[in-house]
């Protein structure tokens, strides 16, 4: 922990390689206790790079066999993080030989095994892994690779590129496009292929493949028809093309994250590939579709054109995950995409925002880089694209893209290069708006209004709390997307953006006949924390009105977390205004199904400790869970009727369809039978249970049984049926743990991981279980702190195996300073403990030194 803290990496001490790696060939002879790997490099000088003489290549946990410059051995010096040798300041071939362990690798980061299958990771420093290399974004190169294995156990040999010769037990491959290390991918085993094919715009045929696991060939369909939709998608709304004749996916079961682009070569968590109707939820397929989109989006925006150092990270996560939003959004419903995408957003970026872990979009320092794949990196990244696009327009916007594309290709790139590119094609100054990059913390945007003479004011005031490293911000360029209705429900003026760029700053409408009701941050036009004050009529009213369906699911949320809160504060019973507000929605066919489901859910537990957080009261999370029931029956008891019409209505008449308009309508009956199995005895999810021939049913079902009472004998009966399906598994413990009762949650967790199933070592399972009680807000900080032991226990058992996941769910604890002493006290000494853990790995000890603060 300490020799971490010594070594923390510095935006500003950036400099280039001193070399350019003209070609890369490797050469795996594949083993799982004894890998050979073959490097052969051609270097030469860099005209822009630091004087060439030494050669420091990065290197972890490789065992070297032999070292050569130009064919005569390399006088090496080995360290814990690589090897330096003196090198020639001209033109040099490197050649050396390593040997690793692939199956001993259980942080699944490098050349790693999971069921009996060879696979890779390499972002962000995994090629370190795998060979002495310069293992760092800015460093590209084509590489050739040959790979050899035992065709008994490993058949299939792929990497990245496109295939050039293979025989028995051995194939070559090559990939044209110079590439950084990290998106370097291999896999070998026993896999089978769903094929398909796909001809580019101009008329290239590339061959698609999908390999799965013998038996999952089945579960591909889906996942393949994504890849299609969103190659045509690239290529109609941003001109880009694939450029090599082959693109595979491969799934893998033991996978950190939820997938990676590699280079025609993308490797995928099987959650997020495998689908069936028995198998998946609405929810699974359409974060397959999503996830598909953002890994094929990559290959122009992060590949083609990739960062200089990981500290431009956002400018390929924050471009891509704005790419796929727009992708998913053109394929479903914008509407409801935004605001699940806002959902998010809060839920996780503004949680960490607000807490000791709150970091710029481009931090400026780092000690392991992988904890920074942050949901401010990603999606606040996005949500900055996005106000980009905003203030350019969109013309300005596919003026700038397509300029990025052109003046960028093949190169690795910093955030002053993308902001300069939409200076040059829209003739905007970005100094300001730079700021989005650079300061850390969701501003606060505060509004008054005034009405006099028929001309209305808007008077904004913008202020952003100080955060770790950062205490004074400068004002931020705010988007605020606004429209003004009438008293009568009618718009008087359309949306129309205001920029606000001071700290305040006001905005006149003259010719108002009646005072407007302003829809302020329509479609949530920044990511920020509004506050203005307003009145339940006002809220119900603009439920019933707005035009900007975002604004109009926002109004019907500030009104849920109102008349939650003051049911937490003062045990008040749910107003008049907002169960009628409610009804109305839920009877408005004229809504998208899935748009009112959303209407109808309550904001999450945790959102509601931030709420009350925010407006100075301590979160009693037990309260804010009892709170939550018991306005979930109250709505149950107010809308019986209507919601007992809406489930049965929206029975499915024929087979199951994952299509969106089939998804939405099963989303709004699932929100229905939430609610109606609070007052009829669990019945109607005892019948689709039994009945269901589709995972969303079956599952949704489940959870209603579960909350109901336990549901011991569906979850028995659940546990029969799949007990063979690892990713049916999965929800299997994640619903026990996500529905148990605050006081039993720490209890259910504990059982579970007692489970013959529970395989602690595979990220999904761990996250199912773990993940899990992290998220039952209520069971997780339940009196006593059972939670937070358990959750500690298993932190520290798992960072030795896989400190990349352990550390990640270390920001379960992110939240400590909103509760009472006896919480922060234990949330504090569970950090302390893991802290305290000898040999505890730099990602975890970065993590629970930022969390302590
Ligand atoms: N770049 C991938 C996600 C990813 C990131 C980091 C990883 O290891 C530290 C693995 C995958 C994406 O954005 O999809
Ligand atoms: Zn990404």
């Amino acid at each position: 922990m300490k020799e971490a803290a010594a070594r923390a990496v510095h935006l500003k001490d950036y400099a280039p390689y001193p070399y350019l790696l003209d070609d890369v060939s490797l050469q795996v002879r594949l083993d799982p206790k004894a890998t050979r790997v073959v490097s052969q490099i051609r270097f030469s000088p860099n005209p822009d790079g630091p004087a060439a003489g030494t050669l420091r290549l990065d290197g972890e946990g490789l065992r070297l066999i032999r070292a050569t410059i130009d064919g005569a051995p390399a006088d090496v010096t080995v360290d814990d993080h690589g090897l330096t040798c003196p090198a020639p300041a001209t033109a040099f071939d490197w050649e050396c030989e390593v040997e690793i362990a692939p199956a001993d690798n259980t942080a699944l980061e490098g050349l790693y095994m999971s069921n009996g299958m060879y696979c890779t990771q390499c972002e962000a420093e995994g090629f370190r892994k795998i060979t002495y290399y310069p293992d760092r974004p800015d460093v590209m190169a084509p590489f050739s690779v040959r790979i050899e294995a035992d065709p008994a156990t490993c058949p299939v040999l792929l990497s990245n590129g496109n295939p050039t010769v293979a025989g028995d037990g051995w194939a070559e491959w090559q990939d044209p496009w110079p590439k950084p290390a990290y998106l370097f991918a291999l896999v070998a085993g026993d896999l089978v292929r769903h094929a398909d094919s796909f001809r580019t715009l101009s008329g290239r045929e590339v061959d698609l493949g999908i390999w799965v696991r013998p038996g999952d060939e089945g579960k591909c369909a889906y996942a393949m028809d994504a890849l299609k939709r969103s190659m045509a998608w690239d290529e109609a709304e941003y001109g880009r093309e694939y450029d090599l004749n082959t693109f595979n996916i491969v799934a893998v079961d033991d996978f950190n994250m939820g997938a990676m682009e590699n280079k025609g070569l993308n490797i995928f968590n099987s959650k997020y590939v495998l689908a069936s109707p028995e198998t998946a939820t609405d929810r699974d397929y359409e974060m397959i579709e999503g996830i598909i989109a953002h890994e094929y989006f990559h290959n122009w925006t992060g590949n083609r054109i990739t960062c200089r150092d990981w500290f431009q990270l956002c400018l390929k996560e924050g471009l891509t995950v704005f790419r796929d939003q727009q992708f998913s959004g053109d394929q479903r419903s914008h509407a409801v995409k935004r605001i699940d995408d806002v959902l998010t957003l809060r839920a996780r970026q503004f949680r960490e925002d607000n807490g000791p872990l709150s970091h710029p979009v481009r931090p400026e320092s780092y000690i392991e880089i992988n904890n920074f794949y942050t949901a401010t990196v990603y999606e606040k990244g996005a949500e900055v694209i996005g106000m980009l696009r905003r203030l350019v327009g969109e013309e300005g916007y596919r003026a700038a893209l397509d300029l990025y594309f052109d003046r960028h290709d093949g190169q690795a790139c910093t955030i002053e290069d993308w902001l300069r590119v939409f200076e040059d094609a829209t003739g905007r100054d970005l100094t300001q708006f730079k700021r989005w990059y650079t300061q850390s913390g969701t501003p606060r945007l505060s509004v008054r209004e005034d009405y006099t003479d028929n001309v209305y004011r808007l008077h904004f005031r913008q202020e952003t709390p100080p955060t770790p490293g950062q205490p004074e911000k400068g004002p931020q360029v705010i988007p605020v997307a606004l429209g003004l209705l009438a008293p009568d429900g009618s718009e008087t003026m359309p949306t129309r953006v205001l920029e606000i760029t001071e700290t305040e700053q006001s905005f006149t409408f003259p010719g108002q006949e009646t005072r407007p009701i302003p829809s302020l941050l329509r479609g949530f036009s920044a990511p920020v924390i509004l506050t203005r004050q307003s009145t339940a009529e006002e809220r119900a009213f603009l439920l019933a009105h707005d035009t900007d369906p975002f604004n109009k699911w926002e109004a019907g949320r500030t009104l849920a977390k109102d008349v939650l809160s003051r049911m937490v504060t003062d045990d008040a019973a749910p107003g008049p205004d907002y169960l009628s507000a409610l009804r109305r929605v839920t009877q408005d066919d004229t809504l998208d199904p899935a748009f009112r489901a959303l209407a109808l859910a309550l904001p999450s537990d945790d959102d509601m400790a931030q709420t009350l957080t925010d407006s100075g009261v301590t979160p009693d999370p037990l309260a804010i869970w009892t709170a939550r029931e018991k306005l979930s029956l109250r709505i149950a008891e107010e809308l019986s009727a209507v919601l007992g019409d809406l489930y049965d209505a929206l029975e499915r008449p024929g087979p199951y369809s994952p299509d969106p308009k089939a998804a939405n309508a099963r989303a709004l009956r699932q929100t229905a039978l939430g609610l109606l199995s609070r007052i009829d005895g669990g019945t109607r999810a005892q019948k689709q249970f039994a009945a269901a021939d589709n995972m969303t049913d079956e599952l949704g079902a489940l959870a209603c049984l579960i909350r109901a009472d336990g549901g011991d004998e569906a979850t028995a009966t659940f546990y029969r049926r799949w007990a063979d399906d690892r990713l049916v598994l999965d929800k299997w413990f994640a619903l026990q743990v996500g529905y148990a009762a605050p006081a039993d949650a720490a209890d259910v967790a504990a059982r579970l991981t007692q489970h013959p199933a529970f395989d602690w070592k595979n990220p999904n399972r761990f996250r199912s279980v773990i993940g899990g009680l992290g998220g039952n807000h209520a069971g997780f900080h339940a009196a006593g702190g059972a939670g937070y032991e358990l959750v500690a226990d298993w932190l520290i058992r798992l960072d030795p195996v896989n400190p990349q996941t352990a550390a990640r769910m270390t920001t379960l604890f992110e939240t400590w300073h909103r509760y009472d002493a006896d919480r922060r006290d234990m949330m504090r000494a569970a950090l302390e403990r893991i802290r305290a853990t000898r040999g505890l790995s730099r990602d975890s000890a970065e993590m629970v030194g930022r969390i302590l603060g």
